[in-house]
């Protein structure tokens, strides 16, 4: 029987099945027991829609569990991540960085089919950290180019959570950092609640993930390009065992979620912000704002922190945080460890309309000369 810790160093994926930590469809036939009867739920397709935004969804479950059916294809593509056209060799789900946000309700199943176009040149998979068993799905969904799989779980714990690529040894972290990795939200079915028990609702919800990146230089200190993946493989595992990254940012690039690509919201509107990070830590903070109700650790059976200046967000984890906009105005929202918003990139910014609370602050006076008396 192989672990999880075997598997991680790189055991081959025949190898896995052939140990029998996870059943052939044949087996689970053989456990009546165990397999859900699926065949009478209600089927729903969802499709997924690209960061910051979310795909339309609602709060509270209307009816019994469903079968909600996803379908994200692979990407490998060069990418501009920073304003001086530095480029990343990504690996991607779906095309972005981070990959798209799926959200289902507690006891749902995912039914994920995971396509691998024959363009690309490596072998991918997914594991949700929503799910339970087969390294979170990672044995049922490695794909090779011209492949696709389809996956099922039961979404039994509610929460924020991180998917990512996972194909094997150091290919896990190299994937990871190239941009395969995105969030799933499973919300409890008859919605949010307070820490009294009372429901919450967002006006708006936005998603942020947030990925570092190591990419090689050349002897003069340029940041170096590569014609491939595969041919970025070596300098970029040599950086990445630096563990300092050359970019920190929200959303695949360096002001991705700034000017044009702002993230809007009204004075009065309460607004959702999903934070992943799939690899290292980070501590995400609104300038001029709270977090009113904030799941940390993205698990909604817990009850909320509040009115948190700044919270913390686990590697390999999602958080979630709702805040009510009081005042008009641009706010930045920045991983505060201010090197990495300022200098990295991860910073992004809200543009909220409305009007101006003079009790909540006002300039009493302008600058100017130090007055002597
Ligand atoms: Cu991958």
């Amino acid at each position: 029987m192989l672990n999880r810790r075997e598997a991680l160093l790189g055991a081959a994926t025949a190898a896995i099945f052939a140990a029998g930590t996870a059943p052939s469809s044949a087996d689970t036939a053989a456990v009546p027991a165990s397999a859900p009867d699926v065949g009478a739920l209600q089927r729903q397709k969802v499709t997924l829609v690209a960061p910051p935004f979310v795909h339309a969804h609602d709060q509270v479950a209307i009816g019994s569990p469903r079968i909600v059916e996803f379908t994200m294809t692979i990407e490998e593509k060069a990418v501009v991540i920073d304003d001086e056209g530095t480029e990343l060799q990504a690996m991607t789900f779906d095309g972005s960085i981070p990959g798209p946000m799926m959200v289902v309700h507690q006891d749902d199943y995912v039914e994920l089919t995971l396509i691998n176009p024959d363009s690309n040149t490596m072998p991918h998979n997914i594991d949700f950290h929503a799910a339970t068993g087969a390294l979170g799905g990672g044995e049922f969904t490695l794909v090779n180019p011209g492949e696709q799989a389809t996956l099922r779980f039961k979404a039994t714990r509610t929460g924020t959570f991180v998917y990512h690529c996972a194909p094997g040894g150091p290919m896990i972290p190299w994937h990871v950092v190239s941009g395969m990795a995105g969030a799933i939200m499973v919300l409890p079915r008859d919605g949010l609640r307070d820490e009294s028990g009372r429901s919450l609702r967002y006006d708006r919800i936005y998603y942020v993930g947030e990925a570092e990146f190591y990419i090689p230089r050349d002897a003069d200190g340029a940041f170096r390009k590569y014609d491939s993946a595969g041919e970025a493989y070596e300098d970029t595992m040599a950086v990445m065992r630096g563990l300092i990254p050359t970019h920190v940012v929200f959303n695949g690039a360096k002001g991705a979620l700034t000017g044009d690509n702002a993230l809007t919201a009204n004075v009065g509107e309460t607004v959702m912000i999903v934070h992943s990070q799939a690899n290292r830590d980070t501590r995400p903070h609104l300038i001029g704002g709270h977090g009113d109700h904030v799941w940390e650790e993205g698990k909604f059976a817990n009850p909320p922190a509040k009115d948190l200046e700044t919270w913390f967000i686990r590697g390999g984890s999602a958080g979630a945080a709702l805040y009510t906009f009081r005042q008009p105005g641009v706010y930045a929202y920045v991983n505060h460890n201010l090197i990495e918003a300022v200098e990295l990139g991860a910073t992004a910014h809200f543009v909220v309309d409305g009007t101006w609370n003079d009790d909540l602050m006002t300039q009493v006076s302008a600058p100017g000369p130090i007055s002597m008396n």
